[in-house]
């Protein structure tokens, strides 16, 4: 079985690694400056000239990229090929103002499937496997990029898409998946659904699933692979980045290795820009480094995390990202304190309850106010109330000593809250609405 899918550059010398980075990080520097006026201006104000970048230790010099600038060069302006040369878009979900739309070459897409084989290749995949792709398709990357990887590395590919729960197990069944891609939100699901058709991890053939698209926990981790019966890998990466692969997990699972020689990523002080030195946590920023179409430079994620270098025993030598923490957006301050659903989530799968819950911020009498629905399952269901309260009581405990304020908890009934089939809907912010 092959270990790697490209060993010469996923074990490489992180010294031939930086020389390799620098020389395309030079040649994608012009390509940017000559092709993409938007970019230019952003460089030209900064009194920066595609000279002055001759290697990765540059980099810091170039000016950033946000969200905010993609909106504004929404849809060509970031484009530094002509648009015949193009021969793909895909697109963020766009819950909050305008998408992003990401334009790819041929090349841009090559790549892209390359870094999800190598993803698959890390959960063990091969040609022997039946890999059932369980992103959506469409402008969505996960779908797409999953399901080219999967191609690339010779699977059977079974491009489900989302939804449709009972008809994915029993094609699990029926053709013997043996690595599921989906978000962990929707593996829960696919886990809990099994199970109610009164199966067990013993009558479907899956060894591996590879899970990303929304931040999950180590202990939501845990809880799939008992569900069923695999190894959960997680995968990371955005569209305006590429899509899935940008990182990946090996079979070590403490971090994901960074696909280094296609991105540079680098960890800065959110508030002031600055690059933070290896192993601080900050805001994670991707520059890539061999896209032809919609090269991004120093491109700021707002997600929330750390890298560290170091030897794996995989063997490979990519740089790892830990899981995000969330988005910088993500985070909420629930009087005055910086609270992440991830904190919820660890603390509800702890105490024994399932990865179903709804966070519901508000602002009553100038206060905010933290109410959290949490699903019993069938053995935690009671009709007494005072077992209900108490239950309630003691995980409203929980929560406080995680996050030091106090929540409401409601325990509600199994099955009562809606299920995902892609990414999770969590928190309902109702002060955002009312501002
Ligand atoms: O979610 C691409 C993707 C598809 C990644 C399938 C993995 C698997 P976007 O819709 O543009 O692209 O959302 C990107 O999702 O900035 C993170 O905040 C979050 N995210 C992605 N992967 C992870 C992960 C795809 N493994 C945004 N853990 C990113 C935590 C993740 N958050």
């Amino acid at each position: 079985m092959a270990k790697y899918w490209n060993e010469s550059i996923e074990c490489m010398a992180p010294d031939d690694m930086k020389a390799l980075q620098s020389e395309r990080l030079v040649k994608q520097v012009r390509h940017v400056y000559d092709n993409v006026p938007y970019y230019r201006n952003l460089m030209d104000e900064k009194g920066v000239r595609p000279e002055d970048i001759r290697s990765v230790d540059d980099l810091h010099k170039l000016p950033f990229l946000s969200k905010a600038d993609l909106r504004e060069a929404y849809p060509c302006g970031l484009l530094a090929v002509p648009q015949s040369e193009c021969v793909r878009i895909q697109s963020t979900s766009g819950t909050t103002g305008r998408r992003v739309v990401a334009f790819y070459t041929q090349h841009d897409v090559d790549l892209w499937e390359d870094c999800c084989a190598r993803a698959i290749t890390a959960a063990g995949g091969n040609e022997d496997d039946v890999c059932q792709v369980a992103y959506g398709y469409g402008l969505f990357t996960g779908g797409a990029g999953l399901h080219g990887g999967s191609h690339k590395v010779g699977c059977l590919t079974l491009p489900m898409s989302s939804g449709n729960t009972e008809r994915q197990i029993q094609f699990m069944r029926d053709l013997g998946s043996t690595i599921l891609c989906c978000t962990p939100s929707y593996a829960a699901y696919l886990g809990e659904t099994l199970h109610d058709m009164g199966l067990t991890p013993d009558d479907i053939k899956l060894k591996a699933g590879i899970f990303g698209a929304e931040p999950w926990t180590e202990e939501m981790r845990r809880s799939i692979e008992k569900s069923l019966g695999i190894k959960a890998y997680d995968i990371f990466g955005l569209t305006e980045i590429s899509g899935p692969g940008v990182a990946f997990e090996c079979e070590e699972q403490t971090g994901m290795h960074i696909n280094e020689d296609n991105f540079i990523p680098e960890i800065i002080d959110p508030e002031t820009g600055e690059v933070l030195p290896e192993g601080s946590v900050g805001e994670l920023v991707f520059t890539s480094i061999t896209k032809e179409a919609f090269p991004l430079l120093r491109y700021r994620t707002r997600d929330l995390c750390k890298l560290t270098r170091g030897k794996c025993s995989c063997g490979r030598t990519l740089i790892k990202m830990c899981k995000p923490m969330g988005r910088s957006d993500d985070m909420m301050i629930i009087r005055g304190v910086n609270v992440f659903p991830s904190q919820i989530e660890t603390v509800l799968i702890e105490q024994g309850y399932s990865p179903n819950y709804l966070i519901e911020v508000d602002r009553k009498n100038n206060s905010d106010t933290l109410d959290i629905s949490v699903e019993m399952n069938a053995d935690q269901f009671s009709d007494k109330m005072k077992d209900i309260q108490d239950k309630e009581k003691h995980l409203a405990g929980a929560i406080k000593t995680m996050l030091g304020i106090n929540p409401k908890v409601h325990l509600v009934s199994p099955k009562s809250i809606t299920r995902s089939e892609g990414k999770a809907v969590r928190v309902i912010d109702r002060r955002k609405l009312h501002d």
